[in-house]
């Protein structure tokens, strides 16, 4: 069994920090689970845009409020507290944070740790892992 705290994992290498985001990764390719699951934040302003290629994400806010474009037809959605959206199309898309957002993310297949987006706004397949 793996037990783990954000408090914990925020002081080590599970949080990377980004431009517009941050994200504590829980739990990662070399916990076996077959996914990751990471505690992201998205600061309040963020406009950014994402297109995970090699990754499909699920995405559930659990504080902020924002909005998520479809980038293949325009579509906005808010996001609020209780929304989910899934790339299940590894849709191209871009999120914009009205507040500070924070969000439990999934990704399969899972990270290894340290990935931060490319110029494709995507994490390779390849990445340097966190070291326990
Ligand atoms: C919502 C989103 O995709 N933000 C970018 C960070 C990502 N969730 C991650 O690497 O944890």
């Amino acid at each position: 069994m793996i037990v783990r705290t954000l408090d914990v994992a925020d002081e080590g290498e599970r949080r990377v920090v980004s431009n517009g985001w941050e994200s504590t990764r829980l739990l990662l390719k070399n916990d076996g689970m077959g996914f990751s699951f990471h505690i992201t934040t998205i600061y309040a302003g963020a406009d950014l845009g994402m297109h995970y290629q090699n990754h499909l994400e699920s995405v559930y806010c659990i504080s902020g409020e924002g909005e998520i474009e479809d980038l293949a037809d325009g579509k906005v959605y808010p996001v609020k507290p209780g929304t989910i959206y899934a790339l299940n199309n590894h849709d191209k898309h871009r999120l914009r944070a009205t507040t500070e957002m924070k969000m439990a993310c999934v990704f399969n297949p899972p990270l290894h740790g340290k990935e931060v987006h490319n110029d494709q706004g995507a994490y390779e397949l390849e990445a340097e892992a966190v070291q326990e």
